[in-house]
């Protein structure tokens, strides 16, 4: 009978053990969608030019936010220059363009190189 106890025992040990590492496979799970979040954060400030077109045409920002533009159309380039001269960046096909908008109000811009490659950046 004690010997039978003691498998009892054992067995229950056993199974919370089990438990424990699966409580600390979920708290894994849950730091790596917190950092998803972030990701998707930091990309809400991207603009990405790929195939002839920015992506998003038109991006929304806070005030003092900057903005990246990433030149993915390799073999293809481009540039980013405001409508009112505020930014300018060099015409290329690869690397990153950045901006800060200090100032609310739509920002509209164009790529020099291909007419109706058009975007926009709406500070709030
Ligand atoms: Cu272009």
């Amino acid at each position: 009978m004690k010997r039978a106890l003691r498998l009892a025992v054992t067995a229950t040990l056993a199974v919370l053990t089990a438990c424990g590492g699966s409580d600390r496979e979920g708290a894994g799970d849950a730091g790596d969608a917190g950092s998803d979040v972030g990701a998707s954060e930091r990309g809400a400030t991207t603009v990405v030019l790929q195939d002839i077109a920015f992506e998003p045409e038109q991006l929304g920002v806070k005030a003092g936010e900057t903005v990246t533009w990433r030149f993915e159309d390799r073999g293809i380039p481009h540039d980013v220059v405001a409508d009112d001269g505020s930014f300018k960046s060099d015409l290329k096909d690869s690397g990153t363009f950045q901006h800060t908008f200090d100032e609310a109000g739509t920002f509209g811009y164009r790529c020099t190189v291909h007419p109706g490659m058009n975007g926009s950046v709406k500070v709030t």
